[in-house]
């Protein structure tokens, strides 16, 4: 069955719009995942400890006949690739970090996967980009996403004009 899953991008280190971009590559190349839209990138300050650099966040929309599990296990694999570290220090500076947002409407507690993702609704930076490509799925707790947004401040999530680099037209 073929399910629509949100996934959250986010890194702060060693020049992280590349990171999302190779982030991308990477999961285009997954040949069970169908990308359907990537919102903006966006800047926003760090979120939990506020003592690292500020991070760029964006929401990919997927379609994929995966089981929550494969796709996680494959979101792994691609920040490994990117040399993610995990040395056990929760919420440090990051290359890359992706995060299961949704999954279908499905809900799950497992040792290896909350979903939805427990800490949407306290996260502009999660909450901005998913509103610029959340389209069929709701939330299955019945959370709105613009209410939850509203909670929020969110002067601090800037969105970043793309960067075509050394690729722009003369
Ligand atoms: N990720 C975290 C903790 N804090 N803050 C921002 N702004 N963006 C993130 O992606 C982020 C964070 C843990 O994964
Ligand atoms: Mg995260
Ligand atoms: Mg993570």
């Amino acid at each position: 069955m073929v399910e629509r899953a949100y996934l959250g991008l986010g890194s702060n280190l060693d020049d992280p719009r590349s990171q999302l971009d190779r982030a991308l590559s990477l999961l285009d190349a997954i040949p069970s995942l169908h990308r359907l839209h990537v919102s903006g990138y966006f800047r926003t300050v760090p979120w939990g400890n506020r003592d690292q650099p500020d991070f760029v966040n964006a929401v990919l929309a997927v379609d994929s006949v995966l089981a929550p599990s494969e796709l996680l296990a494959r979101m792994l694999s691609v920040e490994r690739s990117l040399g993610r570290k995990r040395d056990g220090t929760r919420w440090a500076p990051r290359t890359i970090d992706l995060d299961l947002l949704y999954f279908g409407t499905r809900s799950l507690a497992t040792s290896q996967l909350d979903l939805p993702h427990p800490r949407i609704a306290e996260r502009a930076f999660v909450l901005v980009p998913l509103l610029e490509v959340a389209t069929v799925l709701a939330d299955p707790r019945r959370f709105e996403w613009h209410h939850m947004l509203s909670k929020l401040q969110h002067h601090d999530v800037v969105r970043l004009q793309p960067d075509f680099g050394s690729k722009a037209p003369a």
